[in-house]
């Protein structure tokens, strides 16, 4: 057979495979025909003494394709060639570049020895798409890194770079000529007829108790808890029976809800990426960056351009500020140092790149300058102002205002098409999520700016219109508020958020209030005019949240709640102040009390445009909010709730509480009549996507 996809040539006694198939190599069914035969040609080849695999393009392999997980797989399966690889007589050394991930990662696994390009990753993140690895990582990696590094590199779905793969034993050896090292290697090999052994599984002592630590922050994940009995398999099956039960196992994963719904999210995060059909721009480069205001939020985002090595000015025009701005972000570096995460080097290398200021005139070489002042309309107005006549045309004017209307900021400019929302959240160098906020006039080539700009730093964006509370904390808002009507109603703290921690998120509503401090929600209250009575009461009771030791709960270390009978007090006032009947509610009826409304407001944003689909809504809630991953996103999950389900409970909330806004949203009325889903609305290309 004459493939293209994979293609042996020869280097002397070294047949050399390499895989050609665009965008990542991924295994699909073709690529693995081609395989299966290039392996079987080396093998009964009696000139052929080594093999050598390599790839074409950005990767050695990023592992199955995502695409026919939909179906059952045909063809040679990935862990019966891999198999063949581990037991053929010849040596086979894998050549690593780029990105070489889950299945991709296994296949070198199976090599008797593995060179890697110093831009080389590795990694096992099949648990983001609900799976495990199901071509032999399960047991051949624990063998030979030890069960214990194996499970914690697995389950966090980290990448390791060439050098952490070196010195954890991964692989042998890193070299910039990856490809004729590898093939020196496999001569070698060849010669002496034995590969470099493993380390070893390590205690099993060891391994039960890191998997126990592991899987009580699983939550409702399926993945972790099959994991762990994979690995543990390693500890007393040989090859052969481990590989028969870890496929098992992950075909299993592969055909149930949780692995459809991270699968979706993958190809969501994508797709949230993009700029919506009809806009078209041009990302203009980015060289060095302003932040306005050494706050949290400030020193936040400047330590996100230190990460990843762009040049920042922080600019405040309190000398003090910007001293304890420095020294925040002095601290966290210090604490990452203290968890091993960058090195005591890295560290003043970061601080390096952020140059402090008091002066705005600072900011006049930066491409792209964000805001981070008090959510003040006037004061960022007059900011906008002066950055428009201080900076360049090309530079992009940036704020990162989480409420406040963009379009305002904007026309205090003469370059509106240039101004957009940058909408980090808190802490922003953690946070995943970044919202790209795009006002009337903002044109394409500041979203492909701003686009461009979050990949650079390693955040997952997505473009969302311009409207009070944008998409995520829009939605947020509804739940606020009927987390605080239950609690009128009868229900209390720790019921509501007992069901959301249920559900698999972090954090209740009122433990997250508690958090963020009462005090800063009022204010949000106040700016948009509405009131809530159980809030603003025990704010005028000076309970702030944790920081006053009290708010919705008692705190006696600072950061366990204690459910506090004063607060029963509080809210049973309350209730007899506003005439409201109290009565029990059930956790599957607080559920639906505070994500089903989210669902209504996600429809009106899709109905207004604010989102252009309903998978960015998706992404937005898993990465900036906690939303389960493996529930696929609060849109996905209504999905699979059921919209008439979701329509019908609704009317009945209305109802009861005489609350228009929990009216079903025409969009949502309409699909549930027309028995469609949100999928549906954006597959026939309703809504963007
Ligand atoms: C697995 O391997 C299971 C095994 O254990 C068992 C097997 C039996 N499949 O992200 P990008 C597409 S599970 C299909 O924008 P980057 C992607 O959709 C798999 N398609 O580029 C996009 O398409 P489009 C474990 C894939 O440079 C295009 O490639 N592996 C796959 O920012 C470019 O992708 C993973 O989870 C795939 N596996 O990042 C790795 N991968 O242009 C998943 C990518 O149409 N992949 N595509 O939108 C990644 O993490 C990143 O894509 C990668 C490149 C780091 C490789």
């Amino acid at each position: 057979m004459n493939s293209t996809t994979v293609t042996l040539t020869r280097d002397g006694e070294v047949a050399v495979l390499v895989i050609d198939n665009p965008p990542v190599n991924a295994l699909s069914e073709h690529m693995r025909v081609a395989l299966k035969d290039c392996l079987d040609r080396a093998d009964s080849d009696d000139t052929i003494r080594a093999v050598v695999l390599a790839g074409e393009g950005r990767t050695l392999c990023a592992g199955a394709d995502i695409r026919q997980f939909g179906a059952p797989p045909k063809g040679p399966l990935s862990p019966d060639i891999f198999m063949q690889i581990a037991a053929m007589k010849k040596p086979v050394v894998a050549a690593i570049h780029g990105p070489t991930l889950g299945g991709g990662f296994e296949m070198t696994l199976a090599c008797h020895a593995r060179v890697a390009s110093p831009d080389a990753e590795m990694g096992l993140p099949e648990l983001k798409l609900g799976l495990i690895p199901g071509a032999g990582g399960t047991y051949r990696l624990p063998r030979l890194i030890g069960a214990v590094p194996a499970l914690d590199l697995i389950a966090s779905s980290q990448r390791l770079s060439a050098a952490e793969a070196l010195e954890l034993g991964v692989i042998d050896a890193v070299a910039e000529d990856v490809r004729a090292k590898a093939v020196d290697l496999a001569r070698e090999l060849a010669d002496r007829e034995q590969a470099r052994s493993g380390a070893g599984l390590g205690a099993w002592a060891d391994f039960d108790a890191a998997a126990k630590k592991r899987l009580r922050r699983a939550r409702g994940a399926q993945a972790p808890r099959v994991l762990v009995k994979a690995i543990g398999n390693a500890f007393d099956m040989e090859d052969t029976e481990a590989q028969r039960a870890e496929q098992a196992m992950f075909q299993e994963l592969r055909t149930g809800p949780q692995s459809a719904a991270m699968r979706h999210l993958f190809f969501a995060e994508r797709a949230a990426g993009r700029l919506a059909d009809g806009l078209a721009g041009t990302a203009r480069p980015l060289r060095r960056a302003a932040v306005i205001g050494a706050g949290t939020m400030g020193g936040g985002i400047a330590m996100c351009f230190a990460d990843a090595g762009l040049p920042v000015t922080l600019i405040d025009a309190s000398a003090d500020g910007l001293e304890a701005g420095l020294a925040r972000i002095r601290k966290n570096y210090e604490i990452s140092v203290s968890r091993g995460r960058i090195d005591a080097a890295e560290l003043e290398q970061r601080m390096a790149l952020i140059t402090p200021a008091t002066a705005l005139s600072a900011a006049s070489g930066a491409d792209i300058a964000i805001e981070a002042v008090f959510e003040d309309m006037a004061l960022k107005r007059k900011l906008f102002a002066e950055l428009d006549q201080l900076l360049p045309h090309h530079t992009v004017l940036a704020t990162n205002t989480s409420s406040l209307d963009i379009d305002e900021m904007a026309a205090a400019t003469k370059r509106p098409s240039q101004v957009v929302g940058l909408h980090f959240f808190s802490p922003a160098n953690v946070m995943k999520l970044l919202e790209i906020v795009r006002g009337a006039e903002t044109d394409g080539d500041t979203l492909a700016t701003a686009l461009m700009l979050s990949k650079c730093l390693g955040k997952q964006p997505a473009i969302v219109g311009n409207c009070p509370g944008f998409v995520g904390n829009r939605i947020l808002r509804q739940r606020h508020h009927q987390a605080e009507l239950l609690l009128e109603q009868g229900a209390s703290p720790q019921d509501v958020d007992r069901a959301v921690t249920d559900f698999g998120m972090a954090m209740g509503p009122f433990q997250m209030n508690d958090l963020a401090g009462l005090d800063v929600s009022a204010l949000v209250r106040k700016s948009q005019g509405y009131q809530l009575p159980v809030a603003d009461a025990l704010c005028a009771m000076g309970r702030l949240g944790q920081k006053t030791g009290k708010g919705y709960y008692r705190y006696e270390d600072g950061r366990t709640p204690i459910p506090d009978p004063a607060v029963d007090a509080v809210i049973a006032n309350v209730a007899e102040r506003l005439g409201v009947r109290q009565r029990s509610f059930s956790q599957d009826e607080i559920r639906e009390r505070l994500f089903y409304p989210m669902v209504n407001e996600g429809a009106r944003i899709l109905e207004e445009g604010i989102a252009g689909r309903s998978s960015d809504i998706d992404v937005i809630y898993v990465h900036g909010y906690g939303f389960p991953a493996w529930r696929g996103g609060l849109m996905y999950w209504a999905d699979a709730e059921g919209l008439g389900r979701i329509v019908a409970a609704l009317k009945g909330f209305a109802d009861e509480t005489g609350e228009s806004r929990l009216e079903p949203a025409p969009l949502l009325r309409r699909l549930a009549e027309a028995g469609e889903s949100f999928a549906d609305l954006q597959s026939n290309g309703k809504t963007e996507g």
